[in-house]
This record gives C-alpha cells, structure tokens and sequence, in this order.
C-alpha cells in the first residue's frame, strides 16, 4: 500500500490557511523559527521492526490485523509512516526477528520508501529453534564457555548481516542477570561479558558503533549484569572509541534523572543514542511523551546544550530510535505519535534562550532558570513541527491524514485479520 503526494497535497491545502496562522504566531513568540524548522526537516528517528505489530504482555497479546507478515511488509509501513511525517526514514531491525534473505532486494525497498537501516539489534535473551545451547542462565556473562561462544558468534553474524544492509551500528542489550543472591558471582559475570563484548568489539568495522544499552531489571530480578549507565559506561570505557551507552528511556529505577546522565555521558563522549518511550511503573513501552512530556523536554533540552557544546550534528552523531510496543492502540498510529511527540520536544528544546539561562545559572538565579526552560516548554511549537513535515511534502496531520485514507482498512484487506507480526 501506498500514499500518493496528491492525497498528502489535499490534505494539506485544507488546513493550510490554519496552519499559516499558527505558524505567523509561533514565529512572533519564538526567536529563529527558520533556523528550527531547518533542524526539524533534518530530524530523522528510527522505527523498531519489532513494533509494527501488536504488543503484548505475559498475559496475553490481542493481535490488531493486518499487521506485517514479513520484513518486506514492515519497511512498506514505515515507508507508510514516512510517506505521512517525513521524519522516520530509518528501520532498526532485530536479529533473528528479521533476517533479511536477499539483501539487494531489501535495500531496493527500503531505498524505494526512502529509509535507511539503523543501527541492527542482536537477540541473546531469547532461544531460537535449532539453537545448540540455551540462554536460561545468561548468553554473554554465562559461567560456560561455549555457550558464552554461541553468544558471540551470533552478534558477530549480526554485524555481518548489517554490512550487507547499511547500517553502522549494533546495539546489544542483554538480559543477562540473576533472579536470586547467591546466583551469581558479580565479577565473574562482569569479567566475563568484558571479555565476550571485546570480541564482539573487534569484528566491528572501523567506521561502526557498539551501543550498549542497560535496563536496571526484567527479566532478571535480583541483578541485572548491565544494569544501570555506570554499569555500562564502565564496560563501553574499557572496549573503545567507537562503544557508546544507549539510553532507553523506560530502563531506569523510578525517578531517575535521566537528563543528567545523558549530560554526562555526553560530556564524556559515550553517549551513543536512545531507545524512546514512556513509562508510569517500569519498562512500560508506551508512547514517546505520552506521561512525561516536560521530561522528554528536559532530556532535550540536555542534549541539544550538550551537542552543541561538543560541535556535533544534531541529526547523525547519535543513534535516534523508538523502541514501544502497544498492546491497544494501532501501532502505525502510536508510532506517529511517538515522532511528534519526539519532534515537539526537541522543538522546545532548540527554542530554549541559551544565553538568558547561562546568565541566570551563572548569577544563581534560579527562578530566572525556570522561567527560561518553562517558557520554552509552554509555547506551543506544533506549527514549526508541521511547517517542517509540509515543506518536506509530508502531511500537515499525520494522524488524521492516516485515519481518514483507512489506511488500517488497507493492510487489512491485503493482509488479513489474524496476522502477527514477528517480535516480543
Ligand atoms: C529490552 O527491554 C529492550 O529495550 C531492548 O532494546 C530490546 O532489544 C527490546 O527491548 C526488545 O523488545
Ligand atoms: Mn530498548
């Protein structure tokens, strides 16, 4: 299925004359609209393969339909995705998820929907069929040797896989950990993965990164052997220049100052990229923005004043991906809810008065301090969001725009009800 410009075109001429309004006065608010709404067009955010279908809980999963029966089909929805907002031209695929078979033929695609592959995910927390030995007990910190091989091997292949394709980064997360004291010897477990992500470091190409994410708990309960951003920056800080530490905003212990870490592992240069979402209790996977807007802000605000800082681009230097899963909603709708949101606050972030707030944190002057980030924050810039998808022919309103072509109603008829797609 596809998305003609004439359908984006008409779409957009019925709410131009409104959203040319909003913009005369967003412009009369914010001090260099032009220069934002450039950074916007560039903006890019990388759809998981794993979240275009319906997610699930260990209680139960309620599939939607018409979700993507194979690779092929979850790039066309993300080509669907970019078609409407301009701002998903990448997939992050999750190995053996998605294993492409013929690598020409899927690049042909991607580049015909105009994505790229982010970085590619390797997957040692689940066993797969035909899998010589288990990961019940961990994959890169396991007290056995060949299973530790196994493990390896399998983000080496990962890495070949992504040659193939493009992409420039791996990202391992492991669920490696401990579900009760005394099961695990802390050391040895760090000194063994140490030495599995040193091999797994040295098959990377010289222009590639290694992300390691943490998430402090699940599936493991008692310890999580990269657990937390020191866990991982003290692991990323022994491999190398090119290992950095991957933020997935639903991985921390509740009420985590996220925008200070990714100040500092920014400061130190090992900050490799994110895992958006939103969260009340856990690792809930919901959408990016969804409960805590002025954070995504704050972590916005953080990333901006810090790449700016190191003279880096905004749009390439760090890895930017969404990793949700929903278990009600329509993932296609979410997933553009996840990107405005994203977008919105980096928006937000990119009008805050940089000069005005150095000079009130110099002069300790801390309501001057809120005045500054909370101003930034309430003035509304969904006009420089839209202007950027319209200038970049995408739709004014994505959602609606999907919504009113029954886009869902499509994937039905060519997809069926009872497909499910291939993830968690
Ligand atoms: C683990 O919870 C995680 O955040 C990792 O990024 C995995 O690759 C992904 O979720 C699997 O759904
Ligand atoms: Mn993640």
């Amino acid at each position: 299925m596809l998305i003609g410009s004439h359908k984006i075109d008409s779409h957009n001429e019925e709410l131009l004359v409104s959203h040319k309004n909003k913009l005369v006065f967003t412009a009369s608010e914010i001090a260099e609209t032009e220069n934002i709404i450039q950074k916007l067009i560039e903006f890019q955010i990388a759809i998981p393969s794993w979240a275009l279908g319906t997610g699930g809980t260990r209680f139960g999963r309620f599939a939607g339909g018409g979700e993507p029966r194979s690779l092929e089909e979850k790039i066309e929805d993300v080509g669907l995705l970019h078609a409407l907002n301009k701002a998903s031209g990448a997939i992050s695929l999750h190995i053996p998820w998605d294993i492409p078979t013929d690598h020409n033929a899927i690049k042909t695609l991607a580049s015909q929907h105009g994505l790229r592959f982010d970085a590619v995910n390797s997957n040692t927390f689940q066993d797969q069929p035909n899998q010589e030995h288990s990961y019940k007990f961990g994959s890169l910190q396991n007290v056995n040797k060949a299973i530790r091989k196994q493990a390896v091997a399998h983000n080496i292949e990962v890495i070949q896989q992504g040659i193939e394709l493009g992409s420039e980064s791996l990202t391992v997360w492991l669920s490696d950990g401990s579900c009760f004291p005394g099961q695990l010897n802390f050391r040895k477990a760090y000194q063994n993965t140490l030495e599995s992500l040193e091999e797994i470091y040295a098959a990377l190409p010289s222009h590639w990164k290694l992300f390691l994410e943490y998430k402090c708990a699940e599936p493991n309960f008692y310890s999580t052997t990269v657990a937390d951003w020191g866990q991982s920056y003290s692991y990323v800080k022994k491999l190398g220049d090119k290992a950095k530490t991957l933020v997935d905003l639903g991985h921390h212990l509740p009420n985590a100052n996220i925008e200070q870490i990714v100040s500092l592992l920014l400061m130190e240069d090992k900050l490799g990229g994110f895992h958006f979402n939103d969260s009340k209790y856990g690792d809930d996977d919901l959408t990016a923005g969804a409960l805590k807007p002025y954070q995504l802000f704050l972590i916005f605000n953080e990333l901006v004043e810090g790449m700016d800082a190191r003279g880096m681009n905004h749009a390439s230097d760090l890895g930017w991906m969404i990793d949700a899963s929903h278990n009600v909603k329509d993932p296609m709708e979410d997933l553009l809810q996840s990107v405005e949101a994203i977008m919105i606050a980096y928006a937000q972030a990119l009008s805050v008065d940089k000069k005005a707030l150095e000079i009130a944190q110099n002069e300790n002057d801390v309501v001057k301090a809120q005045e500054i980030l909370q101003t930034a924050y309430r003035t509304d810039v969904r006009a420089l969001v839209a202007e950027a998808r319209l200038r970049s022919g995408a739709a004014l309103n994505p959602v609606e725009l999907y919504r009113k072509l029954s886009v869902r109603d499509g994937l039905f008829a060519e997809r069926g009800f009872k497909t499910v797609a291939t993830g968690l």
